[in-house]
């Protein structure tokens, strides 16, 4: 077969932007090479519907064994009894718990995604909001906190099939505890979707929500380093409360209504290669390693913090206790669109964002938020985090002056020629 030079020449510019630039999306993470190595393996080739040992194709016997080690492994992390590592996305477990636990048009209660929730949450333009009816609770508007009494409000006017916490564009801890004190309150479930905390949950840094609450959910990309892809948890299974059985009269546990829910609920043959891959940077997450990687997410997203603050900007919640921030921009005459456009042409990669009680549409925004993942990564630590903002405020200030980016590119660029990202790769 002829090589598709085509194909692998932008591959290749891909990894030079990587390289170059200062990535701040607080979404993103650079995998291990091994990671990267298992993803691209032969079991890409096989089709393995089903769970080790009980599979609908021939031939799984060896997928089995990754498989299992990925769950073990992700059980091992976290201390949970059940985990599912089979979703495609963390937007596919969502969708997978939801659909194991209610029927179309029951009422859900999940965090606004103006004010940092997600698409899965309720949103009108996605499957959540369409299917179920969505309820939301919010942010304080003077400490951008998560209001809790609204939350309650809200479940005991409205009684939730289930609650939904957690968010992709928000900087403070959850309080799980509470959060289940009022589902249990009008019988609701409790989902946390920990997709962005993960790394700091796994290592004891952040609250823990598997005591308190049903089911969590995650990606494995973002703070968990690992591959693109998604994970269900439960800290403990439990007998499905809906009465369901199997054909031989036997009652069917909830991890059964899981397992159903993501295969054949919403997916077909899982990704093998990508669960290898989900295995390998669980592997790593055991490691002494990530532990000092998770700790120094939390120190340098401190930092980044303080650096901001200094220079007058304004964070939402006034801080943050894990590996994000969101900044308003309203107090420094800019939008967040035309931010994200000045930072990107200087090789310092951001997402434009909302922020709580926002004037401006979600293709304009007042905010960008900014988080640490990729950064600690590459090595950054705690003293280059002021000159990161010092190059973002260059530009915010000057956003229009062409010779302004050039020179900070070029600065940026040169910079970041300390952290050097796969050499391995030539
Ligand atoms: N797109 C993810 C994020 O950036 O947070 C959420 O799905």
């Amino acid at each position: 077969m002829q090589r598709d030079q085509q194909i692998f020449d932008i591959i290749g510019q891909e990894l030079e932007r990587q390289r170059h630039g200062i990535e701040l999306i607080a979404s993103e993470n650079f995998t291990s090479l091994q990671v990267m190595q298992a993803m691209g393996n032969v079991m890409t080739n096989k089709y393995a519907e089903g769970y080790p040992g009980r599979r609908y194709y021939g031939g799984c016997e060896v997928v089995d064994l990754s498989e299992q080690l990925a769950i073990d492994r992700a059980k091992q992390i976290f201390g949970v009894e059940y985990v599912n590592v089979q979703p495609h996305s963390g937007a596919q477990a969502n969708a997978a718990v939801l659909l194991a636990i209610l029927q179309a048009g029951d009422k859900i209660l999940g965090l606004d995604l103006s004010m940092g929730g997600h698409l899965t949450h309720g949103s009108a333009v996605n499957f959540s909001g369409k299917l179920y009816q969505p309820f939301f609770y919010g942010v304080n508007k003077e400490t951008g906190l998560v209001e809790y009494d609204k939350m309650e409000e809200v479940a005991l006017q409205e009684k939730p099939k289930v609650i939904i916490c957690g968010a992709s564009a928000y900087s403070r801890d959850w309080d799980y505890a509470r959060i289940r004190a009022i589902a249990d309150k009008v019988g609701a479930f409790v989902m946390a979707d920990i997709a962005h905390p993960a790394g700091m949950i796994a290592k004891g840094l952040l609250n823990s929500p598997f005591a308190h609450c049903h089911f969590v959910t995650t990606t494995t990309h973002k703070t968990l380093r690992g591959p693109r892809g998604g994970m269900i948890m439960m800290g403990k299974d439990f007998e499905n409360p809906f009465g369901l059985k199997t054909p031989k009269g036997e009652v069917r546990l909830m991890s059964n209504l899981l397992d159903m829910a993501v295969f054949p609920g919403i997916q077909g043959g899982p990704l093998e290669h990508v669960i290898a891959a989900k295995a390998v940077s669980f592997f790593e997450i055991l490691s002494n390693d990530y532990d000092v990687y998770a700790r120094q997410m939390v120190r340098n997203a401190q930092a980044l913090s303080r650096a901001y603050l200094e220079k007058g900007y304004q964070i939402v919640s006034g801080g943050t206790d894990n590996h994000l921030l969101l900044i308003d921009l309203r107090n420094k005459n800019i939008s967040g669109k035309k931010a994200e456009q000045v930072l990107v042409q200087a090789d310092l990669t951001v997402n434009k964002n909302m922020v709580p009680f926002d004037d401006k549409s979600p293709f304009v925004t007042s905010g960008i938020r900014v988080g640490v993942p990729a950064v600690t990564t590459r090595g950054l630590k705690e003293e280059h985090m002021p000159l990161i903002v010092d190059w973002m405020d260059k530009l915010l200030m000057d956003a229009d002056n062409e010779g302004t980016i050039k020179k900070v590119r070029g600065e940026v660029n040169e910079f970041m020629k300390q952290f050097p990202l796969y050499p391995e790769m030539g």
